[in-house]
């Protein structure tokens, strides 16, 4: 069976989800794309071949041919379409965040549970990294203990010019956010915000350290760099009672040349987390033809935003702020 997709928006990320579709997952096909911009538009039929193009992702959504829907398109969108592919029970891989404010998400969370089955997958390829993927199950484990500290890195090359020292928190951080809770399998309960010095190569507060303390005691401490120079660069060090488990930078060779030894880095995060975003796309294709959906939830979606909202109120005060959870409904076990 091959499940046929349709991709609303398709920039940066929409356009590599297409490319990735297209070459390299098996058992599906891009059918239908839908951005405002024409020559978006026309770049994914060109790369793609037969896809037809809408301009009303809702025409999308409605259309017979189209089994499940990718929504990469910006971030406020993406309530109002996940909700729309729910309405007529469409399966939807929604890119991060799940939408940008807590109501909407708790609105995509009563919507699929009056449904009573899972539809959304939410972005947060992490999940599918394999370098965090052998960081769960090797914690999970226990040969090394309990956990005590993690340590995070998340430094981008150069930000956006939209890039805001909010959105350092909702846009990227929310990665930490996420992959924390996946590998300890903890919730965050407080959030704060701390805003060391700034680089004088940025207008805005840049960079942040989120302070993350999990429900059980271990803290998270993630530096949100956005404007860092030299790469992309993403660490993570799980620190435990008996060793550390961390991550290894992933690059296929080291150069030693005028007296240097090293490798290189990323430009952004496509190439560094490639595998995980085609082990993603193809888990979910596949699970929609099995009906079991796989991936980051709409409640770890909406757990995300919540987190990061209680940053940004951080952020704003310089304090410690609680985070204050609904009941998890049992769809989301
Ligand atoms: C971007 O939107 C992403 O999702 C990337 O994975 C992240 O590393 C980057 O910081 C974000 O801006």
């Amino acid at each position: 069976m091959t499940i046929k997709v349709g991709l609303i928006g398709a920039g940066v990320m929409g356009a590599d989800h297409a490319r990735i579709l297209t070459t390299a997952v098996s058992g599906a096909e891009l059918v239908a794309v839908s951005d405002p911009a024409p020559e978006r538009r026309s770049n994914i039929v060109e790369m793609c071949g037969s896809v037809r193009a809408f301009l009303d992702p809702m025409d999308l959504i409605q259309d017979r041919s189209v089994d499940a829907v990718l929504v990469a398109s910006p971030d406020e969108t993406h309530g109002t379409l996940v909700l729309a592919c729910l309405a007529i029970g469409k399966p939807v891989l929604c890119e991060k965040p799940l939408a940008p404010s807590v109501a909407e998400c708790l609105k995509v969370i009563e919507a699929e549970r009056a449904l009573g089955k899972r539809l959304v997958t939410i972005g947060y390829m992490r999940r599918f990294d394999p370098g965090y993927v052998e960081m769960k199950r090797k914690f999970d484990e226990r040969e090394l203990g309990a956990a005590l500290v993690m340590h995070c890195i998340h430094r981008n090359a150069t930000a956006p010019s939209f890039m805001t020292a909010p959105m350092l928190i909702t846009n990227s951080a929310v990665h930490e956010i996420d992959i924390a809770r996946f590998v300890l399998g903890r919730e965050v309960r407080r959030v704060t915000v701390i805003t060391p010095r700034k680089t004088g190569l940025a207008k805005m507060q840049d960079p942040q350290i989120l302070l993350l303390e999990m429900d059980d005691g271990v803290v998270v401490d993630a530096e949100i760099f956005s404007n860092a120079q030299y790469g992309y660069d993403v660490r993570a060090e799980l620190v435990c009672e008996k060793g550390t488990i961390a991550l290894t930078p992933p690059h296929d060779v080291t150069v030693k040349h005028s007296a240097h030894e090293g490798f290189p880095f990323p430009g952004d995060w496509r190439p560094r987390f490639a595998p995980a975003y085609r082990a993603e796309l193809q888990a979910w294709t596949a699970g929609i033809g099995k009906g079991v959906p796989v991936g980051a939830s709409a409640w770890d979606g909406y757990v995300a935003t919540a987190v990061a909202d209680a940053g940004l109120r951080s952020l704003a005060s310089g304090r410690p702020t609680e985070i204050e959870l609904e009941p998890r409904p049992v769809l989301y076990g």
